[in-house]
């Protein structure tokens, strides 16, 4: 299966609606404040959005809500994988995306099936505090070759203008946050990566 290259990380329903609005074919609910009702809330929601508009919607971290809810993908990070159950997951027929930082967490990722390999931070970001350091381009060539058919989506200050150098590196998938969600026009940016990636 071939999935999009341009994979926006969204933190509200109203970010899902205008995502799914402007004809963004692939994109991550990613909450992470909030009590449980309320996420849930805005993860059904998001749902029904996504699936209106045909959109493909990953949840983040909430595995137990994604499976309640109905959703097709979640995204789980390394800590997440400690006490995720992934055959519940598989049962609900749930496709999985998974963080990598290191070698050694690609290589125990690997041994899950995961669906794409995220590698991040590829260059230095403010969006998450993260004990990597960036990773680089070289390292997008290097998990490359280990995936096989695997997606590898590339996160991580990552921009429009930076889109060609880790395409060409090898990544398949471009997660951005920043660059749309700091936009003084996030709708205007989000139509720029349609226009070279839709
Ligand atoms: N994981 C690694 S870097 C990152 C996450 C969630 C943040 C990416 O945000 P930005 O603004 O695209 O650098
Ligand atoms: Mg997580």
């Amino acid at each position: 299966m071939s999935l999009p290259i341009f994979y926006p990380l969204l933190d509200s329903v109203e970010g899902v609606e205008l995502a799914a609005r402007l004809g963004v074919r692939f994109a991550q609910l990613r909450i992470k404040s909030g009590g449980h009702e309320t996420i849930r809330d805005n993860i059904r929601q998001s749902l029904a959005i996504a699936r209106e508009a045909n959109m493909m919607l990953v949840i983040n971290d909430h595995w137990q809500l994604a499976i309640e809810e109905g959703a097709d993908w979640v995204h789980l990070g390394q800590e997440d994988l400690i006490q995720a159950d992934l055959n519940a997951l598989r049962r609900a027929g749930i496709s999985l995306g998974i963080s990598t930082h290191s070698q050694e967490e690609l290589e125990r990722a690997l041994l899950l099936n995961p669906d794409y390999i995220a590698l991040g931070p590829i260059y230095p970001t403010q969006t998450k505090s993260l004990t990597w350091s960036a990773q680089g381009l070289e390292r997008i060539s290097e998990w490359k070759a280990q995936l096989g058919q695997i997606p590898l989506c590339v996160i991580g200050g990552i921009t429009l203008e930076r889109s060609n150098a880790v395409l060409a590196s090898g990544a398949d998938i471009i997660a951005v946050v920043s660059d749309v969600s700091l936009h003084p026009d996030p709708s205007e940016r989000i139509r720029e990566w349609l226009t070279c990636y839709g």
